[in-house]
């Protein structure tokens, strides 16, 4: 039996691995990783040369010392315990006429909400029998790379379309970490350190649509479709790229050949809570009420409701779909945001123009 060695202030503890394993998924992760509560060294230059190549995620925080230190969310901290937990439900199938279709990781329950939950189990176990009395949660709410500490771990390998893979759950996975300030031996084998794609077929670079990947491992933030569904400002010359994706953006990671073998899993949390297929013209109807009521329970909802309706415009436009003339020409004169009018008008232009010259 492998046994876990938990230092804390008050001695030394043994529990074996596979009590802290079984407690985590009961709480409902499929796999975890646990390693020192140090810096990362290793992914600072990672940073930094997307940082210098002007290619950091707006939204992301700009101290990339502090994004490799664990111990600059929690000066307490001695291990970090990373964990995925598996969404890949089985397949959206073809977006409808006058649809918009939500990418994977938003059909289900708001991610950040289902893994803080779950991770409050492993929290309450860590303090009962390990003796923690510190624990620091994250899923994508902190400084921290979740993917870095996820490659770091051993708990997957990072794919040229920069996404982490958890074996045998594909790139599917959400990623989350507990920090703790008790000192667990670290799971990571003799040789689990890989670095990066083990097939490179590069399928998922040729795939992007707007060629936001510009190599293995590096994406253009600014570019990427998914980004672009989520700012403000959407520029023209992408809008036709952006096809029928109404938020989000799955390609990168469907083009992937060891995504394709992923088996599905059934959990309930992940099951399509709206869309994949979201009724247009329904969406454009709706005032902030209505919009609260059908996504506050997902990760689309963050945004807001205009984002998502000049999203709807857009994906209008490119599906030519004369059926959307009215509510267009309505939201072109109505709507109260500037942004979702502008995108009306350039879906009306879109549609007219289709229907002049077909082809
Ligand atoms: C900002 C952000 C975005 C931005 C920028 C994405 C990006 N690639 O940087 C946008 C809006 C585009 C985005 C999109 C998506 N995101 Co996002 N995003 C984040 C966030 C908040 C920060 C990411 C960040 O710091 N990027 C900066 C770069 C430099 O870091 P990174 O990609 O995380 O890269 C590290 C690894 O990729 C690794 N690496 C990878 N390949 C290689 C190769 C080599 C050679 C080396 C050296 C290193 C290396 O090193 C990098 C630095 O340490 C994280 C949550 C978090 N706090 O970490 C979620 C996160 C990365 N997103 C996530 C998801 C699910 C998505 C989408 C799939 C959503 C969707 N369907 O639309 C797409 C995927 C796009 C893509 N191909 O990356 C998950 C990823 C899960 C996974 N299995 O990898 C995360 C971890 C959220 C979570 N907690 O689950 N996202």
């Amino acid at each position: 039996m492998f046994l876990l060695f938990v230092r804390t202030e008050r001695g030394e503890a043994v529990i074996s691995l596979d009590q802290l394993s079984n407690a985590i998924h009961a709480a409902g992760f499929d796999a975890f990783a646990i390693m020192p509560a140090t810096p990362l060294e290793k992914y600072l230059p990672v940073l930094e040369e997307a940082q210098a190549e002007k290619r950091y995620p707006a939204f992301a925080h700009p101290d990339l010392k502090k994004r490799i230190n664990p111990q600059a969310l929690q000066p307490s901290a001695q291990s970090v315990i990373s964990l995925a937990v598996a969404y890949y439900t089985g397949d959206a199938g073809p977006t409808p006429p006058l649809h918009g279709t939500i990418s994977r990781s938003a059909w289900g329950r708001d991610y950040h909400k289902v893994l803080d939950e779950r991770m409050d189990k492993v929290v309450h176990f860590l303090k009962e029998h390990c003796g923690a009395n510190k624990c620091t949660k994250a899923v994508d709410t902190s400084f921290l790379v979740d993917r870095a500490l996820a490659i770091e771990g051993g708990l997957g390998y990072p794919g040229s379309n920069c996404a982490v893979y958890v074996p045998p759950f594909g790139s599917w996975v959400f990623l989350g970490e507990i920090l703790v300030d008790v000192d667990l031996s670290p799971t990571k084998k003799e040789g689990q350190d890989g670095w990066s794609c083990p097939i490179e077929c590069d399928a998922c670079i040729r795939a992007c649509p707007t060629q936001a990947l510009i190599a293995p491992g590096k994406i253009k933030p600014q570019r990427c479709l998914s980004y672009l569904t989520q700012t403000s400002s959407f520029p023209e010359e992408l809008r036709e790229k952006l096809g029928t994706r109404l938020w989000g953006c799955d390609t990168c990671q469907q083009a992937c050949p060891i995504n394709r073998q992923v088996e599905p899993v059934s959990d309930p949390d992940f099951k399509p809570f709206v869309g994949p297929h979201v009724p247009l013209l329904s969406l454009l109807n709706m005032d902030k009420n209505e919009f609260a009521e059908s996504f506050s329970q997902t990760s689309v909802a963050w945004r807001g409701k205009n984002i998502l309706q000049r999203n709807a415009c857009i994906v209008l436009g490119n599906q030519g779909n004369p059926e959307a003339l009215d509510i267009l020409e309505k939201t072109a004169h109505n709507h109260p945001s500037l942004a979702v009018q502008e995108a009306a008008l350039w879906a009306i232009t879109k549609i007219k123009r289709k229907q002049t010259n077909p082809h």
